[in-house]
């Protein structure tokens, strides 16, 4: 039997844009309660009381860097008692900065790329799954990449942190068996959101370059899949979804219709 998705309670991270926004969207049509994390509150609000006055959802702000392990804790900690039994984590904040060579790039697009990819996906599994495993009920979504399985120049390290979230994905489902508590890593391929933005420091002429003349996959088309891992039958574990734009093969394989 699928799973329905009615009044569970649904943690995202980087909620506030992209891939989390439109999962946000989605989620919210299936009648889940949300909690929505991610830096930019004014975002959030917008959000929130936008998919209030479209479906009614009842939603749970929680803007914070997820770099910052107290602030992670604090912010669970803070949670009313009927927010807190968290049935689902999308552990999606992420981002890459600059494409620079391994040899010559900045330690602090490193730090950043680490501590939130990485480091802040670990903070929020630590901090939710062990009330996942004592309800007996739960799903880990992890945003993985197609970078975590190909490595391309400029890309070393946020293409690391990519396969870091692979394996501890995969490490996380090992820990977790003998549990009812599921792990699925999604790995997309190129997906037109702010990340080109970001990874570029705000160069949208560069940003836009990253998709020009190809169809990339939509923020929804990735929450379409979360969607169907989070909703396939209890004893059915999507561990991983690739997935790509028809007009992509591989991180070096790209179609550009002539212009
Ligand atoms: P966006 O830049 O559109 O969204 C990224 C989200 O992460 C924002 O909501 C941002 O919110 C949040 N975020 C970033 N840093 C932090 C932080 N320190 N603390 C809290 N929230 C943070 O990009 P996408 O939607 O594309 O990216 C979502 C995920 O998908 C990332 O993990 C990315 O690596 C992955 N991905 C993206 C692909 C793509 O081609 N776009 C392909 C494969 C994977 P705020 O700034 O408000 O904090
Ligand atoms: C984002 C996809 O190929 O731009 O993870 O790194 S890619």
């Amino acid at each position: 039997m699928t799973i329905a998705l009615t009044h569970q309670t649904v943690l995202i991270t980087g909620a506030s844009s992209g891939i989390g926004a439109a999962c946000a969207r989605q989620l919210a049509q299936a009648q889940a309660r949300l909690i929505l994390m991610a830096r930019r509150r004014p975002r959030l609000e917008a959000l929130a009381a936008d998919l209030h006055r479209q479906y009614g959802t009842q939603i749970w702000l929680s803007p914070l860097d997820v770099q910052q392990p107290q602030a992670v804790q604090a912010a669970l900690d803070a949670l009313p008692a009927h927010w807190q039994a968290i049935d689902v984590l999308i552990n999606n904040a992420g981002l890459s900065r600059g494409l620079d060579k391994q040899y010559e790039a900045s330690l602090q697009d490193w730090e950043e790329m680490i501590d939130t990819n990485l480091k802040g996906l670990l903070y929020l599994s630590r901090s939710v799954v062990p009330g996942m495993v004592a309800r007996g009920r739960g799903h880990v979504v992890n945003l993985g990449s197609i970078a975590g399985r190909q490595t391309y120049p400029g890309g070393s390290v946020y293409c690391a942190t990519k396969a870091a979230v692979k394996a501890l994905s995969e490490g996380l489902k090992l820990d977790l068996l003998g549990t009812p508590v599921r792990v699925t890593n999604i790995e997309p391929g190129l997906v037109e959101t702010e990340f080109s933005q970001v990874r570029f420091h705000g160069d949208e002429d560069r940003a836009r370059g990253v998709y020009q003349n190809l169809t990339a996959l939509t923020p929804e088309d990735v929450a379409d899949a979360i969607y169907f891992a989070l909703t396939r039958p209890a004893h059915v574990n999507i561990s991983e979804i690739l997935l790509m734009p028809t007009d992509q093969s591989s991180v070096f394989h790209v179609h550009r219709q002539s212009s």
